[in-house]
């Protein structure tokens, strides 16, 4: 048997590993780390090395379903999308736009399909009920990037090869490889601070896996990250431990306000919510003013909390006062391949609409996952009766998960793009399984800009899609969706002569003042290539490493990316630069952006509030999300369920390891074997599956759920 070689990125996690996957007649029989990849260079851990089982997973659905009483039945490709074309335009015709929702999941964010189509299907929609996993999950980091900068996707990445400390609050990037920090083995990379002498230290409620590499670890009550992170900068200023040059303070307006905002809020002044010692608190920022470059970095635990924002603002607050934003060894923006310097941005305005029910700002376009289900269920003009969802699990991935997937079961008409049946698809009326990833192409369009080095990849499908590609099918979806004729093809040459013809009008545009059917005409050179590379080809060659479209001859495009070389480039490590991205309307840094500003109101109410008696945190399993449970390597060891505790906690419970206690929230319960153990602090309950978050708690700024520090009962069962 006639065995080959392809190359592509592990679509696991965001550290997106190269593998070199051996086929034998389209089928994955081998997996090995690509030792050329620029990023990874060879690193393969135990759930990649799986790809082959994930990719050939019997459970994968071979063809589109059509919903057929209780259950599915098979259908062709053409009466799928005749359903579906029907049924959202009669939908749209008698209610209005914004009767069609669309959610949009986390692989979605991942590949080249969601990116590339995703925007043309909102935009044909036109509605204003678009939904995602990023307000389950990091939207208040956007918030922070688009208040501070001006761009919400400008999110200053650590800089973990070079760093010589790392402080971290709320993320285990040893069991989830990390987030907002793309980086193969993380751990490694922790590892190796270390031994250059540097340090890591985690802030965090459970002494994680994370944790115990790092060799540092704080103890911190859930959502009080934001209070220790004011304290930390109210010692800046107090101990005159701000490190801004002449330079530095010149690009920034609201340091001032910042001082005030935190004169106060000193450590001894938040010991009792935080639960950090003072001096504890004084030393970190110590230590973090006198590193030679240091980097500090929030995730999970610092966004899906009630001070979401907040905390995530503070994070680059101290990095800027510490003079670590924009240098090497301190946190940067990278530079992605296919992102063109020239084009000028609008600086971030969230709050251009308001969502009907509770009336929550939009934020890039989005509004709260956590109020989906009021629109569904809430009668009236503008009811959405109608979702699309794309590689999303929302059924069970939402705050108060129970009550939209009783919503769903209401909605006059469901489509779905997805590989699988489960809690959210089993309501669509119609399931659009793209092909599997051997099969799909893969081009990093989101990830570049969290990734801890500059890089670009492009890998064709190891084997011709057996259907038509994701690209086609969310294309298809938008043109449906437009109720014009034609196909995803001309929806693809529209975007590519819209593009041509603003960067040639563009200023300082490589290709300014050229003709754009002139410039058309080049991109097919490469061969009668789908339209979906030729848009890729498209940005690659306007991006800051791209030919130019003949100006620079050395230049990239995706066919020489692609032809001659497979395992990717290595665009080099992160760079300053600062200048390209700012896009404020002051032109400065916003230290203290005047919506933060009202929002540490909130803050200062809470610190002298009544704390509840317990608060239960996440834990994440071993498998990522709810789409891996048929391959073996991704659900075992940690997979049990089970309620971590303080032993204090417990004997006074009165509950011993292995008996089972009851977590309440609002919203439901849990009942799992307790396991008491010093790794968590008093008060903290952690749940590794959970469905007691609630729907009606959200960062105020990012609309952005809270998972975390969630006011619990916990008693012994039975
Ligand atoms: N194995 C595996 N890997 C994954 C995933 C998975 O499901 N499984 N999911 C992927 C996804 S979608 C994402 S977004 C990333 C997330 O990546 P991370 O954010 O690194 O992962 P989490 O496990 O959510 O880590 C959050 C940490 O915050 C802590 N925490 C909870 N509350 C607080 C708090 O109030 N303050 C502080 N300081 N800490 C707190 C928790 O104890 C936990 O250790 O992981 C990705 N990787
Ligand atoms: N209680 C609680 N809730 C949480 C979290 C938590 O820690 N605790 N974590 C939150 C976080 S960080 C996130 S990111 C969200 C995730 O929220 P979601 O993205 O909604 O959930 P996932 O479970 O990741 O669902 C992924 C879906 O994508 C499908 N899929 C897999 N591959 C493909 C593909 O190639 N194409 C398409 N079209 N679909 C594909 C899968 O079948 C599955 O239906 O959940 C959030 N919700
Ligand atoms: S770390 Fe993530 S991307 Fe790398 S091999 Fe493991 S699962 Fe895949
Ligand atoms: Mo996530």
């Amino acid at each position: 048997m006639a065995s080959r070689t392809a190359f592509r990125a592990c679509p696991l996690c965001e550290a997106r590993c190269g593998l070199t996957l051996t086929l034998e007649d389209g089928v994955v029989t081998h997996v090995r780390g690509d030792e050329d990849d620029p990023l990874s260079r060879g690193f393969l851990c135990p759930e990649g090395a799986s790809f082959g089982r994930l990719d050939a997973d019997p459970d994968r659905l071979d063809g589109p379903l059509r919903r057929d009483g209780a259950g599915h039945a098979a259908t062709s490709w053409d009466d799928a999308f005749a359903v579906v074309g029907r049924e959202l335009r009669g939908i749209m015709d008698r209610h209005g736009a914004d009767a069609v929702a669309v959610y949009l999941g986390g692989p979605v964010a991942h590949g080249v399909a969601g990116p590339l189509y995703g925007y043309p299907l909102i935009k044909a929609l036109g509605t204003r009920n678009v939904y995602s996993a990023s307000t389950v999950d990091q939207m208040p980091k956007h918030v922070s990037a688009g208040q501070m900068f001006g761009d919400p996707t400008a999110v200053p990445v650590p800089d973990l090869d070079r760093t010589h400390h790392l402080l971290m609050f709320g993320a285990n990037p040893a069991v989830s490889n990390g987030g907002l920090c793309s980086a193969p083995d993380f751990p490694g990379r922790l590892n190796a601070i270390r031994e250059r002498g540097g340090t890591v230290v985690v802030v965090d409620p459970r002494r994680t896996r994370t944790a115990e590499l790092a060799g540092e670890h704080v103890f911190l009550r859930p959502g009080s990250d934001a209070f220790l992170l004011a304290a930390l900068v109210q010692v800046l200023f107090a101990e005159d431990l701000v490190a801004l040059t002449a330079d530095e303070a010149e690009r920034l307006c609201g340091l001032d306000d910042v001082r005030a905002f935190v004169r106060d809020l000193t450590p001894e002044r938040v010991a009792d919510v935080t639960g950090v010692p003072a001096a504890r608190t004084r030393a970190l920022a110590r230590d973090l003013a006198a590193a030679p470059s240091a980097a500090v970095y929030g995730r999970m635990g610092t966004t899906a909390q009630a001070y979401g924002t907040l905390a995530s603002w503070l994070v680059d607050v101290l990095n800027i006062l510490t003079g670590n934003l924009d240098r090497p060894g301190g946190v940067l923006f990278p530079r992605a391949a296919h992102a063109p310097a020239y084009r000028r941005r609008r600086p971030f305005a969230p709050g251009r609409w308001h969502s009907r029910v509770r009336n929550l700002p939009e934020v890039m376009g989005e509004l709260p996952l956590a109020t989906l289900a009021d629109e569904i269920e809430t009668p009236g003009e503008g009811q959405v009766r109608a979702l699309i969802t794309i590689g999303g699990n929302p059924a069970s991935s939402a705050p108060n998960a129970a009550r939209l997937d009783a919503a769903l079961a209401g909605l006059d008409f469901m489509v779905s793009v997805d590989p699988y049946l489960n809690e959210t698809t089993r309501h669509a009326d119609v399931v659009l399984p793209p092909p599997r990833p051997s099969r799909t192409p893969h081009y990093d369009l989101a990830l570049p800009g969290f990734t801890v080095r500059n890089h670009v990849r492009y890998s064709p499908p190891a084997t011709p899609p057996d259907r038509p590609s994701e690209a086609a099918i969310i294309g298809r979806l938008a043109v449906l969706a437009s109720g014009l004729p034609g196909t995803a093809d001309d929806l693809d040459e529209m975007v590519i002569m819209d593009t041509l013809r603003k960067a040639v009008a563009a200023p300082g545009s490589p290709v300014e003042g050229r003709d754009p059917d002139e410039l058309r005409k080049l991109l097919a050179d490469g061969g009668p290539a789908p339209l979906t590379e030729q848009r890729l080809d498209l940005m690659l060659r306007l991006g800051p490493y791209g030919d130019g479209f003949g100006t620079d001859p050395d230049g990239l495009t995706l066919p020489r990316l692609r032809d001659h070389h497979p395992h990717g480039l290595d665009l080099g490590p992160l760079e300053p630069r600062l200048d390209e991205v700012l896009c404020t309307a002051s032109g400065r840094i916003e230290l203290c952006p005047p919506a933060f500003a009202a929002d540490t109101h909130r803050l200062r109410a809470a610190l002298d509030a009544e704390r509840p008696e317990f608060t239960l945190i996440g834990r994440r399993l071993r498998s990522n999300s709810s789409w891996l449970h048929n391959v073996p390597e991704l659900v075992g060891g940690s997979g049990t369920r089970t309620v971590q505790l303080h032993p204090g906690d417990a004997d006074r419970l009165g509950v011993a390891a292995g008996e089972a206690v009851r977590v309440t929230g609002r919203t439901g319960t849990v009942e799992a074997p307790a396991e008491p153990t010093a790794a968590i602090m008093p008060g903290v309950v952690s749940v590794n599956v959970d469905h007691v978050t609630d729907d009606l708690d959200l960062d105020p700024l990012s609309g952005n759920a809270v998972l975390n520090g969630v006011p619990v009962r916990v008693e012994r069962a039975g």
